[in-house]
């Protein structure tokens, strides 16, 4: 290696910042690790500022999601009321308070809405993946099998472990998304926005521990109905500050392949949505209210374009297909391991892509316009089409992981080798 290459290639080594914009996985407010709060460790009921009390912020939120509000618990405590020599910094982050009694809380709470914060916030990046798409494209079906995926095989295959943050997400995730689907086979009631499902956070974390862990953030939005002013901003927040977006298009929203597959379907058409958005004004709107503060600026935000029900495209299927070949990848689940299988990537992305650009040009266009860091996939959370609310067999998920994977190679956690 001359000296020139080992120049070039100590550049090339990114300098790790000392800390983190925090983005609360909660409300999704983006903020500096110094603007924390703390939740006090104990109480004294003779002193008002550490007096047991309602938290009206702590409230708010909980109230927005239906969750049981919460009388009295311990003050808060804002660190600029504390001497900095009582201040307690851990790998540069404001991380605990001695407080006015000599007391340690390390418990940092977001400064919007007093939920506590992961421990560790502002020490590694703040990764939010959001779902995005128009009512019944599949978000929440496929969220679940994408979840459900990532804890049982992905994680492993990454030498990673994928878990709840807490039990109260567990139990949750469990009980109203994974049991109904994977033990008893019931697809998900479409999504309310009336009864609003906090947000599920997993940490994604590497066995390799110079690696830092994954905080993964997915927020089932209703995809119908946006126009509650509260709820607006709060999905606005969550995708403005995500770090990878799944952009979900599904076949049957495509007015020419739809008709196809009305038809190939013939008289055992099992579920059918009957109206949908045009994906070009998915992104449209999407792009005006959440992404685009500049006029005419293009997101760096990784988007996977990631067209749902897979499995529906066996109706179009043919030989020398113009749409999609018979023998096509995307029917076929495949397994990344270690590493992102770049050869098995660009064959799906491009074969999407030029299946998009034939049937979907302005939604192709859109695309074009708004995003700088596009690819695209096709996954079937289900692996076949339900009839009447049940699904025939198990479900058996196809390349569901994929577009997860290709984020993780882009935001630098993993390695992409041509194979
Ligand atoms: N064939 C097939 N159908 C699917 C698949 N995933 C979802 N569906 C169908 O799509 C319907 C809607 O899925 P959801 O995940 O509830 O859609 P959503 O985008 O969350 O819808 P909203 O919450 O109403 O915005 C399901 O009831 C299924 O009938 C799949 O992988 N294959
Ligand atoms: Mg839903
Ligand atoms: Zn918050």
């Amino acid at each position: 290696m001359g000296l020139f290459s080992l120049f070039r290639k100590k550049q090339e080594v990114k300098e790790r910042p000392l800390y983190y914009d925090i983005v609360c996985p909660y409300c999704f407010s983006k903020f500096h690790p110094q603007e924390v709060v703390f939740r006090a460790a104990h109480h004294k009921e003779n002193d008002e500022d550490y007096a047991l009390g309602e938290d009206q912020l702590l409230n708010a939120y909980r109230e927005k999601f239906n969750l049981d509000s919460i009388d009295e618990i311990e003050a808060v405590i804002d660190p600029v009321t504390i001497p900095d020599e009582h201040k307690i910094y851990v790998d540069n982050v404001l991380a605990g308070i001695n407080d006015h009694y000599g007391i340690v809380t390390k418990k940092r709470l977001c400064p919007k809405c007093h939920n506590d914060l992961p421990i560790s916030a502002g020490k590694v990046p703040s990764n939010i993946i959001s779902i995005v798409g128009a009512s019944q494209v599949g978000k929440s079906v496929y969220m679940t099998s994408l979840i459900h995926t990532l804890q049982n095989t992905t994680a492993d295959n990454f030498d990673a472990a994928c878990m709840p943050l807490n039990a109260d997400i567990s139990r949750k995730f469990r009980q109203n998304y994974e049991e109904p689907l994977f033990e008893r086979n019931d697809l998900l009631e479409s999504t309310q926005k009336e009864v609003l499902q906090e947000p599920f956070i997993f940490q994604f974390i590497f066995k390799d521990e110079t690696k830092p862990p994954l905080m993964l953030v997915f927020f089932d939005a209703a995809g119908e109905g946006m126009v509650d002013q509260e709820y607006l901003d709060l999905y606005a927040a969550h995708i403005k500050n995500s770090t990878g977006i799944l952009f979900m298009v599904d076949p049957l929203q495509i007015k020419t392949i739809r008709e196809k597959i009305r038809v190939n379907l013939g008289d055992e058409p099992g579920e059918w949505v009957s109206q949908y958005d045009e994906p070009r004004d998915v992104v449209l709107s999407m792009y005006q209210n959440f992404i685009g503060f500049e006029e005419g600026s293009k997101t760096d935000i990784p988007t996977a374009v990631v067209l749902t029900k897979s499995d529906m495209l066996h109706a179009i299927k043919e030989e020398d297909g113009e749409y999609i070949k018979a023998n096509s990848n995307l029917f076929h689940n495949y397994v990344h391991k270690k590493h992102l299988n770049l050869t098995e990537f660009e064959n799906i992305n491009g074969e999407i892509r030029r299946f998009i650009e034939k049937v979907d040009r302005p939604f192709k266009g859109a695309l074009d316009v708004h995003f700088n860091n596009i690819a695209f996939f096709a996954v079937s959370a289900l692996g076949s089409n339900p009839v009447n609310q049940k699904l025939k067999g198990l479900v058996d998920p196809i390349r569901v992981d994929e577009p997860f994977i290709w984020l993780l190679y882009k935001l630098d956690y993993i390695e992409g080798r041509e194979e």
